[in-house]
């Protein structure tokens, strides 16, 4: 009796230890590169965030927030007669093992009604909210550092 109440707790143990884990959060499979954030002028209100995203399972980037701005967006940039225009997208596609390129001109973050001036060098902390194909969704924080705009443009 002894020996059996031992192996049911034996065996209980090892399907523990060798039992499925808990899927991994969206966040842990999604990994961020080269972040930045366009450094403004005074009175500036947006700035564009760029940066490389790559996520090992499909996933997608379905919000974003910075303690800098009231509130970020996520935009592609699309040709409308000639002339590229901003339009906002719910969420941005992860295809799996496939580096998403955040940058000027393309998709971007819209960092909207920024309290301060953001300046060249200094670092900005940006929360991304990723959901996975489960729609289980899951935060990532990254640091952001602020850059000059090349050709000082405004183009976000
Ligand atoms: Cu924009």
């Amino acid at each position: 009796m002894q020996i059996s109440r031992h192996w049911v707790v034996c065996a209980v143990a090892i399907a523990f230890l060798i039992g499925p884990r808990a899927p991994a959060l969206a966040a842990d499979a999604v990994s961020v590169s080269k972040p930045w954030v366009r450094a403004t002028v005074a009175g500036q209100s947006v700035a564009g965030a760029y940066m490389d995203i790559t996520a090992k399972a499909n996933a997608a980037l379905v919000g974003v927030a910075s303690p800098v701005a009231a509130k970020a967006e996520l935009h592609t940039m699309t040709m409308d007669g000639g002339v590229m225009k901003m339009r906002p997208l719910a969420k941005l596609d992860l295809p799996a093992g496939k580096t998403v390129n955040l940058k000027p001109g393309g998709f971007h973050v819209m960092l909207i009604d920024i309290r301060r001036e953001l300046k060249a060098g200094e670092r900005v902390p940006l929360t991304l909210t990723v959901q996975d194909s489960h729609g289980v969704r899951s935060t990532l924080k990254v640091d952001a550092e602020v850059r000059a705009a090349a050709g000082g443009g405004q183009m976000h």
